[in-house]
């Protein structure tokens, strides 16, 4: 057996390439994949295309969580073994990224050879430092999100992670020394303000370590979960499911013996629900291991469906196959990035994905490609013309264009995936300007004006080349198809490629093919999703006139926003009226994240008596509308009015 801690190799030398090694979640193989899965790994799958065309040398993980009783109940309740239950949903993870395009370097499953005897070696290595003991414990467990909860985590008496009610249990386990490097992690987390991004999360695990976090139970017993790796010293105690599954993240890359290229330049992908154990238990064990800690560990909302998140336990899922299948792979991945601001939730429904693709895909970026070939067809016979000389605006378009690259990396750096594609598709829009302005066809009715005419072809098609490339790591189907009709070929591109203009050359012939994206018919989109037809309404007894008129409703504007201390249901919002000032305790929290709020402006009962809402007096209540689900729309307004105006 090798030591893979001892003799991982040395860096090997990378020249001047950065290194960017990204991981997804390895998913628990209780249940087939659904969006949520889909989102993180076309996430990751996206970024890391990306770092490889910036020239990066990249390194991408992703995989299965196959141990721990949740997986072991689904396998009983499938009537199957747990090993035969694991290979089977593990494949279909597999095969549903494949047929996703999804371009993983390694895909490791938690009951690999392979990774069981990195996972001991670690065991061994802390338990020798003397940093796991044998004692007992008493406490809330929760089976959904494998780990012990607090008393003050609970929410409605629930897990926070899974929304499952948590058991009481005593049992006798090993435990890792967590507590002890509690204010060592703190201490690192305060001296580097990017480890966990964005800042919400940094500062929930700052808060988690302002108390005691005790010791970790890092064991169970083989007699009542069997289903696990054994520990080294004591094969009655089978290893946590965290444990195990944490250290593929390290396993995987000392299987393949490139540990020493890729750690600890490692960026973590994951969503909100799992920050406890990788803000708290994977930093604290990789340091007890004698290990690097990781770089970033970059951290999204959820997708929600109807106000919830998406969910195997809730039963709202969503097969992103079906809707590749349905939208285009490439469409529906531009879609997942567009449409969610990194960290925030975001609303799931299948006519927002619609209008993004007619919106941006078909009418903005499709008309400049129709329009383009349609013009070169027309005026050139489809061949493209060398640049005649440039004129302020097509100055001005190309060197917009060209500043786009950079401006890519910084967003992608940041984590602004959404602006980072509206930053390209707001070039692209004045493109389409541009021909409007240009008016090519004024141009091909005067033969004193042909050269002029060719640079204008010439700005369009090297516009719609350097947008491939820009878009290449999220569209790669569609933006090589693209390329194709631009009459370039199929060959690969660097993100160099869209940092020059002039490079299609002059006599190629571009056609346009089978429209890239075509419209979808909304109307039969609504027509297939139908309408629910609803319950009657149900009104409240009749008021006169004057009653009404008692109620005094205020236009304002929401200048800040935070959780309420004390209650997890509630914000305590700032609300300008111009001229006054109010505190406003809204129970809306589950609905509106606090930063969504700030800046709008909403409509408010102005004469409410004042009420001490958990201690904070509240001063008046914002309008919101509610439906059947239980989904919150805060009510604004259609135009700018001044704060403080009243509505009647
Ligand atoms: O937690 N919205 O696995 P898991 C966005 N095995 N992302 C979502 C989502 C949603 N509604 N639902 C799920 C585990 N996800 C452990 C991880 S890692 C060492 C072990 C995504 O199958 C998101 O990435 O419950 C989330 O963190 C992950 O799936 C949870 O997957």
């Amino acid at each position: 057996m090798t030591d893979a801690l001892a003799d991982h190799p040395p860096t090997e030398p990378q020249g001047t390439r950065d290194v960017y090694y990204a991981t997804t979640p390895i998913f628990y193989v209780n249940a087939a994949p659904h969006i949520g899965h889909a989102y993180t790994t076309i996430l990751v799958d996206i970024v890391t295309r990306f770092h490889r065309l910036k020239g990066d040398d990249t390194f991408f993980l992703t995989g299965t969580d196959e141990h721990g009783e949740k997986v072991a109940k689904a396998a009983t309740a499938a009537g199957v073994s747990s090993q035969d239950y694991v290979d089977e949903i593990s494949g279909e993870f597999r095969r549903t990224w494949d047929a996703m395009g999804i371009s993983y370097d390694e895909f490791i499953r938690t009951t690999e050879a392979r990774h069981q005897q990195v996972v001991q070696e670690v065991l061994q290595r802390v338990y020798d430092a003397g940093d796991i003991f044998y004692g007992e414990y008493s406490g809330l467990y929760c089976v959904g999100a494998e780990r012990f909860v607090t008393e003050k985590e609970l929410q409605d008496g629930r897990c926070p992670d899974s929304e499952d009610p948590p058991e009481y249990r005593t049992e006798a386990n090993y435990f890792f020394r967590m507590e002890k490097y509690r204010p060592w992690l703190r201490e690192h987390i305060l001296r580097h303000p990017d480890f966990i991004r964005p800042e919400r999360y940094r500062n929930e695990v700052l808060a988690m370590l302002r108390e005691p976090i005790g010791d970790l139970s890092i064991s169970r017993p083989r007699s009542r979960v069997p289903w696990g790796i054994p520990l080294p010293w004591d094969d009655e105690h089978v290893t946590y499911v965290w444990f195990d599954a944490l250290l593929n993240y390290w396993s995987a890359l000392v299987s393949r013996g490139v540990e020493g290229r890729y750690w600890p330049a490692v960026n973590h992908f994951i969503a909100k629900d799992i920050v406890k154990p990788h803000g708290v238990f994977w930093p604290t064990m990789l340091k007890a291991a004698g290990l690097p800690v990781y770089q970033h560990l970059n951290v999204h909302g959820y997708w929600l469906m109807d106000a919830r998140k998406m969910s195997k336990s809730l039963g709202n899922v969503v097969r992103p196959l079906d809707l590749q299948e349905k939208y285009g792979r490439d469409a529906f991945r531009y879609f997942l990035l567009r449409d969610m601001s990194f960290g925030l939730d975001a609303n799931f429904t299948e006519p927002a994905i619609a209008e993004r693709i007619n919106a941006d895909l078909a009418n903005d970026l499709g008309n400049l490609l129709n329009r383009t070939l349609g013009m070169l067809g027309k005026y050139r016979d489809g061949i493209v013309p060398a640049f005649g000389p440039l004129e302020a605006a097509d100055e001005e378009l190309r060197d917009a264009f060209l500043a786009l690259p950079d401006q890519m990396v910084a967003r992608f750096d940041a984590l602004q995936f959404d602006r980072a594609i509206e930053d390209v598709m707001n070039v692209v829009r004045s493109a389409n300007k541009y021909i409007a302005d240009q008016a090519p066809w004024l141009l091909a009715k005067d033969p004193d004006r042909s050269a002029r005419l060719d640079t204008v072809l010439r700005t369009c098609l090297e516009a719609l080349r350097c947008a491939s490339v820009l878009f290449e790591s999220v569209m790669p189907d569609k933006c090589r198809d693209l390329r194709v009709q631009l009459g370039l070929g199929e060959g690969s591109v660097t993100l160099d490629d869209a940092r020059r203009w002039d490079v299609i050359p002059a006599g190629t012939r571009a056609s346009a093919g089978e429209p890239l994206f075509p419209r979808i018919d909304l109307e039969a989109l609504a027509r297939e999703i139908e309408a629910p037809q609803g319950e009657p309404l149900e009104h409240k007894p009749e008021i006169a006139l004057g009653d009404f008129a008692k109620v005094e409703f205020r236009v304002g504007t929401v200048t800040h926003a935070e959780p309420h201390p004390k209650a997890d249901k509630l914000l305590v919002l700032t609300v300008s009226f111009g001229a006054e000032t109010r505190t406003v305790v809204s129970g809306i929290r589950e609905h509106y994240e606090s930063d969504e709020l700030v800046g709008k402006r909403v409509v408010v009962v102005a004469n409410l008596k004042p009420v001490k809402l958990r201690g904070v007096l509240s001063q008046g209540m914002i309008l919101a509308a509610e439906d059947a689900q239980g989904r919150l729309a805060v009510v604004t307004l259609d135009r700018e009015m001044p704060d403080g105006s009243e509505v009647r």
